[in-house]
């Protein structure tokens, strides 16, 4: 009986490894976090596209180049409701793959208001698919509100 109550603790532990199925993802990474899709309307459509993250502000995006392999600088302006730029938000920018979550997710990483008033950040692309930027702003140290980009390099 002892046995028996063994070997179905063990089959238990063992059980979540096999669940794991991630063809191209890194051997013995057991711990991928929970995914959620962003819906359409968390998605700015296109650069250079408005997009309201709270009742009173609204940001634009854009790429210093077209995104392909490689190193590129992710652009961020706010501007208000009367459409003025505004650089006292604070943004992060979470960049990962969807279909290989906590691979290669940069975490939220402070973006840095530049000469333009861009909010600038770098992000690193080294692997061709699907890629999310999950963008946070917040004001005054409280969460103003999310976006998310979409591109497929
Ligand atoms: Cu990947």
């Amino acid at each position: 009986m002892k046995r028996i109550l063994l070997l179905i603790s063990i089959a238990l532990m063992l059980l979540p490894l096999f669940s794991q199925h991630c063809g191209s993802c890194t051997k013995g990474n057991t711990s991928k976090p929970a995914y959620t899709a962003p819906t359409d309307k968390q998605v700015i459509a296109a650069p250079k596209k408005t997009h309201w993250i709270s009742t009173n502000y609204y940001i634009t995006y854009e790429w210093n180049k077209k995104p392909k392999i490689g190193h590129f600088v992710l652009l961020v302006r706010a501007f208000d409701k009367d459409k003025k730029p505004v650089t006292n938000l604070d943004f992060t920018a979470d960049a990962y793959m969807p279909s290989m979550k906590g691979a290669h997710d940069t975490g939220d990483v402070k973006m840095q208001l530049n000469r333009k008033n861009q909010y600038a950040v770098p992000v690193h692309f080294m692997m061709l698919g699907d890629w999310e930027i999950h963008i946070k702003a917040s004001l005054n140290g409280k969460m103003l509100g999310s976006a998310f980009i979409k591109l497929d390099i």
